[in-house]
């Protein structure tokens, strides 16, 4: 029962970061883990995930209103999972624990245009710290559609499994094979603006809660659990996600439910349609249409982040400018120079922190205001009677810095 992954150096650093988790809920991001689980990328740039496949994303323009756009975003929806939580099992082998952001730190990237779909643009802030929390914007002018959210995450400790023998600490010990909980915070609304003219249609898009697997081994890796909710456009999909031996056996299985919202959207289609399969894979539909209904390609598309080095104006703030040297040694297993860059960091932050109370005045957010509600949340998640019944919003300030080239006009 070695853990097989964690290089032999750093098993014991290992076992006291699982009794750390195992002890405590909350805020993950301020336990110290040993350096093979670290990853050198901030979690300011993970909102990209959501357009790496940025022809599903214009597609949901070019589809009719009613049904048909409620299954395109549906299809988004799902072809974003693969990115979102699998593809650092991909590329680093494992789950690894991301960069926590400074309150501040931005990135801002592209997708070109291609095919005619029109150019993406990203715009993330770092909203918070503690909790750390991430609002993002990502917008296809051309096509009319925005997608606005944030996210923060609670965390928890699950044990699985029991045994007892290490007569010390039973409780502690009986619990490192189990799982962390990760309950997202936050939600995420897309608006799609008909370019025509017409009145903007805006779908709510709700988070699956994760189960993070494979501890124990020191090969982390995600599990989606639980539902998510996207309501909009007339519709309801209800997107129920099961692990292994549920719906089919496999892992990573979901089986999505889309109706019409009562007195909505009727429009004399079928009431109800099913689709199901992975969603790091494919599915297909089981009632209310034939055949494929979504397939991870292999053309990803990464934003390509504007490059600091340019001098756009984005300052020490810039995510890969700001973390570069930490994510230089953690790639070449330099943790001393990693560590020491860490803290350098962080007693900057401490500082400005201690700087802005002496001098009565609080840090401003760049790109975003903050608001305790968010009418259509509230509005669209009665469909479902969605709890909490409200939930807070960052709005975005509509500054496009320079760099953005569509956007701005
Ligand atoms: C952030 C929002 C993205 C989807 C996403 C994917 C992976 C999640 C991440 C979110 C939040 C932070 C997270 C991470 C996986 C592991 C990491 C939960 C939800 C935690 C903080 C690190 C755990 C440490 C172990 C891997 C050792 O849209």
């Amino acid at each position: 029962q070695e853990a097989q992954a964690v290089p032999a150096a750093q098993r014991g650093s290992w076992t006291s970061f699982l009794k750390s988790i195992a002890s405590f809920s909350g805020d993950l991001s301020s336990l110290t883990a040993p350096p093979f689980i670290l990853s050198p990328t901030s979690l300011t740039e993970f909102p990209a995930y959501w357009c790496e496949r940025p022809d599903y994303f214009a597609a949901i323009a070019d589809a009719k209103p009613g049904r048909d756009r409620a299954l395109a975003v549906l299809r988004w929806f799902i072809s974003t999972l693969k990115d979102q939580y699998t593809s650092r099992n991909e590329e680093m082998g494992s789950e690894k624990k991301p960069l926590n952001p400074v309150l501040g730190e931005v990135f801002y990237g592209t997708w070109a245009d291609k095919n005619g779909r029109g150019v993406t643009e990203l715009l993330v802030e770092q909203v918070s710290h503690h909790p750390p929390i991430t609002a993002y914007v990502i917008q296809n002018k051309s096509k009319g559609l925005r997608l606005t959210g944030h996210n923060a995450q609670k965390t928890s400790f699950s044990c699985t499994f029991s045994f007892t023998s290490d007569i010390v600490n039973p409780l502690i010990w009986s619990c490192l094979a189990g799982s962390i909980i990760v309950k997202q915070i936050g939600h995420a609304v897309l608006t799609v603006t008909p370019t025509s003219g017409g009145a903007p249609e805006n779908y709510l898009i709700t988070l699956p809660r994760l189960r993070i697997d494979g501890l124990w081994y020191g090969s982390p890796y995600i599990e989606l659990t639980d539902t998510s909710y996207i309501i909009g456009g007339g519709h309801v999909s209800t997107i129920e996600f099961k692990g292994k031996g549920y719906f089919s056996g496999k892992s990573h299985s979901f089986k999505s439910v889309t109706t019409p919202l009562p007195g909505q959207g009727g429009q004399g289609g079928p009431t109800e349609t099913i689709v199901e399969g992975t969603w790091h894979e494919n599915s297909k539909f089981s009632k209310g249409g034939a055949g494929a209904f979504h397939e991870v390609h292999e053309n990803k598309e990464e934003v390509a982040p504007f490059a600091y080095a340019d001098d756009k104006g984005m300052g020490e703030f810039e995510t890969r400018k700001l973390w570069n040297l930490v994510a230089k040694g953690i790639r070449e297993g330099d943790f001393e120079l990693a560590s020491r860059e860490k803290s350098r960091i962080e007693n900057e932050q401490r500082q400005m922190r201690k700087d802005e109370q002496a001098e009565n005045r609080s840090w401003e957010l760049r790109h975003f205001t903050h608001e305790a509600s968010d009418p259509i949340y509230e509005q669209l998640g009665r469909a479902v009677k969605i709890v909490p019944p409200t939930e807070d919003m960052y709005v975005f300030k509509e500054n496009w810095p320079a760099v953005f080239s569509s956007a701005a006009k």
